[in-house]
């Protein structure tokens, strides 16, 4: 991995209807993850947040059955062209969240620099969503998807390139909240998913392995896009959409200890962290933890 490293604060909340999730950043640099990596030896330029726009309360409502579409495509058009110049100055770009939906603009701007980007898609859900199929309007949904191509084209066609991944490209881990048409996605593209069923049968070493050595082979750069309601909302209980029966502690440390040793990452966000929800910023301070074990914390 580079010792350069660039972080970019999202505080966006517009792509879902629960607020607390734009003081995400916050929570993270109080938990210390600028400190954290900086004790890792990397040289940590912090960028600040990107600021967002609030909607006014016409605009906030739903448009099409996707909720804040202007202000989501405009952060994430900002973001991206800021991921963009940051992989263009050598420095690894890590971002935190706000909600999910600005993984559009990070793979937007990340995708730019790479022929064939992996990504590993660590959550509960699929965010394979469109306005067609969303059962809810919120963009943090559907950034999967747009990432693919499919999507309204003010988000789809971001920095002017669609698609921005190919779904040969992408494996999800974590899964046990799909709608039935992300299911349906997920079949007719061969999209690689580890559910919580074939976690618990294959045990998270097996599906680490297998993960690697699949992205490893056809990608040449791997983003890493961390909800953090992949974990068990027991451990992890600040994020806007807990669903039981996650990823533990545990498995998510070793998770990312086995990235840090495949060194296959090459820009990661951490998304969905909700203050608010949480207790006494447990989740945030879960989140830097691995954080610190995807960029090398070692226990000996
Ligand atoms: C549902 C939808 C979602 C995150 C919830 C939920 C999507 N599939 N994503 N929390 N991070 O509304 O599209
Ligand atoms: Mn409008
Ligand atoms: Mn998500
Ligand atoms: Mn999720």
């Amino acid at each position: 991995m580079k010792t350069n490293m660039s972080v970019i604060g999202v505080p966006m909340d517009l792509g879902q209807n629960r607020r607390g999730v734009d003081m995400g950043p916050s929570a993270l640099r109080y938990a210390g993850v600028i400190e954290t990596l900086q004790r890792l030896k990397y040289n940590v330029n912090d960028l600040g947040d990107i600021p967002i726009s609030r909607p006014d309360n016409k605009e906030s409502r739903q448009e099409d059955n996707l909720r804040n579409l202007h202000q989501v495509a405009e952060a994430n058009q900002k973001l991206a062209e800021m991921a963009e110049q940051e992989i263009a100055k050598n420095r690894f770009p890590l971002i935190l969240g706000g909600d999910h939906s600005i993984a559009i603009g990070s793979l937007a701007g990340i995708a730019k620099h790479y022929k064939n980007l992996g990504v590993i898609w660590y959550d509960a859900h699929g965010d394979l969503n469109c306005a067609e199929t969303s059962p809810s309007g919120n963009i943090h949904g559907m950034p999967l998807a747009v990432s693919l191509g499919i999507g309204h084209e003010k988000l789809t066609n971001i920095l002017d390139y669609q698609p921005k991944i190919k779904p040969e490209n992408i494996v999800i881990v974590g899964a046990r909240s799909l709608d039935p048409e992300e299911r349906e996605l997920i079949r007719e593209k061969g999209i690689k998913v580890f559910t919580m069923h074939e976690i618990d049968r294959m045990g998270m070493t097996n599906v680490m392995t297998e993960t690697i050595d699949y992205l490893q082979e056809n990608t040449d750069g791997v983003h890493l896009s961390l909800d953090l309601d992949g974990l068990d909302p027991e451990e992890a209980p600040g994020v806007g959409t807990p669903v039981l029966g996650g990823l533990s502690y545990r498995e998510s440390h070793l998770a990312m200890e086995m990235l840090a040793e495949s060194k296959i990452i090459t820009s990661a966000e951490f998304v969905e962290v909700n203050p608010i929800l949480d207790d006494k910023n447990k989740t945030a301070t879960l989140a830097v933890g691995l954080v610190g074990s995807l960029f090398g914390e070692k226990l000996k």
